[in-house]
């Protein structure tokens, strides 16, 4: 069984998400997923729309997801491959080269981003339509 495993915030779930999800667990049978933390998103800069908890749901919920947990910090890759056995890395390559030492642990592969959505864009969009995309 050759398992992968992809981290990320995974925020206002889009296709570019999913491609990346579906083409990860393409190259193998197992697919763990390090969510970040809304406590770790503070750390990245980011502030999720939705909680890790609701993230995580609907993480949990798509056909080529098979593990999700959390991502609390930047350096608990190598323990995660470590621990869940995981042959490859894979990350969209907006990341490229970022996570090269992971080579001394497993097989570390970039996949091309899918163009034209993100997470930002769409709040983006949103708030010029006059929708706010903050929650109540
Ligand atoms: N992604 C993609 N195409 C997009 C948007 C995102 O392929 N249009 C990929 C990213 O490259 C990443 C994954 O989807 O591999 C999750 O993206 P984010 O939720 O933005 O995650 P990020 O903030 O990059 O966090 O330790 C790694 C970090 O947690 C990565």
């Amino acid at each position: 069984m050759k398992r992968i495993i992809t981290y990320g915030t995974f925020d206002l779930l889009h296709w570019g998400h999913i491609r990346l999800l579906q083409r990860a667990k393409a190259l193998g049978d197992y697919l763990i997923v390090g969510l970040s933390t809304d406590e770790f998103n503070a750390i990245k800069g980011k502030k999720a729309y939705h909680s890790y908890e609701e993230r995580k749901v609907m993480l949990e919920s798509i056909r080529y997801v098979d593990l999700v947990i959390p991502e609390d910090t930047w350096d608990q890759k190598p323990s995660d491959i470590m621990t869940y056995k995981a042959d490859t890395f894979v990350m969209g390559d907006d990341w490229e080269g970022r996570f090269d030492d992971l080579k001394e642990y497993c097989e570390v592969v970039y996949l091309p981003r899918t163009e034209g959505v993100s997470t930002t864009k769409i709040k983006e969009d949103l708030e010029a339509h006059g929708m706010i995309c903050e929650k109540k």
